[in-house]
């Protein structure tokens, strides 16, 4: 059996139960067999993908709060810092009611690669709780950040772990972990990023995510001959990273008509009022029947749907596994040119191949929503230098990550012979850097 294969088997035997960290580790390994086969008995003798594979640490501890009731509720926390080869562990933390350790792993193990991507001394982690932000007071948000972070503080600092926002986590939640560090640790220090401009975060990172997605959209676009100008936009997703791949997409002329979220979606043919999704998303925290409401020309449906229309480029934006093997069919149906990931493993495996095999252009989410975490070492870089770069700054870095980004994994894919998979060029990429840090520090 080869190494690749054995090293699977490993992993769905000691990880049961953990079916998306399954689905990451497949996805990443079978990507990389070429490089593997050429090094496979020196990888084996180092256990190289054994130690990939194994979190440097987990952490997993009680979350006990006081709900606005008088009641106490308990909740789980978790932190995976997964490797710290290229510089320390950084990702976000997501709280959603789905959040096991298996969705922890998963994330942790995709943000290896990414993070090797951005080209930024980065290390991958990630964490967050099965709490659910969701319909709680902003007293009852504060109480459990609070009581997560008085455990969480333990182990994380500017130059050990750094986590930042994901799902469920923004500015608000991101504020309340970092005034309980500051006051347990007595340290003003980046150790968080995506923090409020008053306190040092950085502009421009708010929107990098959703920026980002669209800036290495427009550069394989056009490595491949094509443009964003006038093409319709399929958006999954209502959150952070669909807001502003929206409002980017506009700016570089396409016309993105959908948006969604957990219950609901829109179709508005004359283009998504971003400003109203904003308010209705960032300021209210309101549902989706909410933009029907207010915009005339919106259709509001139940349930799942966005794929089904018909547009040139997708942009899943929302979850894992949100676009299944039915919607790719749907979509190339419908003529899509184009499938870039702005949530993190949003297409399922067999939905990938089915895309790559029909000629769609698809971009992996470790490559294409690099953005939001690379802006994030740009806040731990200004934190350290104790300034504040302009927002041009941030966003022109920024737009030349994505675009190194997008050179390194066409060279990666072109050069092991897979010219336009993404997919193996992304894995192969992030992988070099991370395995030539491993062998340099030893056994560890
Ligand atoms: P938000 O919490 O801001 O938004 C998430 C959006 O997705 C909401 O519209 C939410 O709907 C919807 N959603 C979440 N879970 C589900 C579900 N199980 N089924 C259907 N819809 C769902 O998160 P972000 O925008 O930050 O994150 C979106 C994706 O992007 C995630 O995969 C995240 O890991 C990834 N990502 C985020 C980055 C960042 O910087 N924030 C960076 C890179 C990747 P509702 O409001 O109803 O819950
Ligand atoms: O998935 C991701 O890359 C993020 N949620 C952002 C992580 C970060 O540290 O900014």
């Amino acid at each position: 059996m080869s190494y690749v294969d054995e090293v699977i088997d490993l992993v769905v035997k000691q990880n049961p139960g953990e079916p998306e960290f399954h689905q990451a580790v497949k996805e990443v390994l079978e990507s990389l067999r070429p490089v593997i086969d050429q090094n496979e008995e020196q990888y084996r003798k180092d256990a190289l993908l054994e130690r990939l594979v194994n979190p440097e640490r987990q952490i997993k501890f009680r979350v006990p709060w006081v709900d606005d009731n008088g009641q106490v509720q308990v909740n789980t926390g978790y932190r995976v810092q997964f490797n710290s080869a290229i510089g320390p562990y950084k990702g976000g933390l997501r709280f959603h009611p789905s959040v096991y350790i298996g969705i922890i792993k998963f994330l942790g193990f995709e943000q290896i690669f990414k993070n090797s991507l951005t080209g930024l001394p980065i290390g991958g982690g990630k964490g967050g709780s099965d709490f659910d932000p969701k319909g709680k007071s902003d007293r009852e948000v504060m109480a459990f950040c609070q009581s997560f972070m008085t455990e969480l503080c333990k182990y994380i600092g500017a130059d050990t772990d750094v986590p930042a926002g994901d799902i469920g986590v923004g500015g608000r939640e991101v504020g309340y972990m970092y005034g309980q560090y500051k006051r347990i640790r007595g340290l003003s220090e980046g150790v968080l990023t995506g923090k409020g401009l008053s306190f040092g975060g950085s502009l421009a990172r708010t929107e990098a995510t959703g920026y980002g997605v669209l800036y290495f959209a427009n550069a394989m676009l056009k490595a491949n001959g094509e443009t964003l100008e006038g093409k319709t936009a399929i958006v999954s997703g209502a959150g952070n990273v669909a807001i502003y791949a929206i409002e980017k997409a506009f700016q570089l002329g396409a016309k993105p008509v959908t948006c969604s979220d957990s219950t609901g979606w829109i179709y508005d043919p004359e283009g998504i009022d971003v400003e109203l999704l904003k308010e209705i998303k960032e300021v209210k925290r309101e549902r989706l029947t909410a933009y029907a409401e207010a915009r005339p020309s919106a259709e509001y449906h139940e349930g799942k749907g966005v794929w089904t229309i018909k547009g040139d480029v997708a942009f899943p934006c929302a979850t894992q596994n949100e676009l299944d093997i039915d919607d790719a069919k749907a979509l190339v149906e419908n003529g899509v040119i184009a499938v870039v990931e702005g949530a993190n493993m949003p297409t399922t495996l067999d939905a990938t191949n089915y895309l790559i095999d029909n000629d769609v252009l698809f971009a992996p989410g470790k490559a294409s929503n690099a953005g939001g975490v690379a802006t994030s070492a740009l806040e731990m870089s200004q934190n350290s230098q104790r300034l504040s770069w302009t927002f041009e700054e941030v966003d022109s870095k920024l737009q030349g990550i994505m675009e190194n980004i997008f050179a390194n994994v066409d060279r990666a894919a072109k050069e092991y012979g897979f010219d336009k998979n993404y997919v193996v060029g992304a894995n192969i990429a992030g992988f070099e850097k991370v395995v030539d840090a491993m062998n340099a520090q030893g056994i560890v």
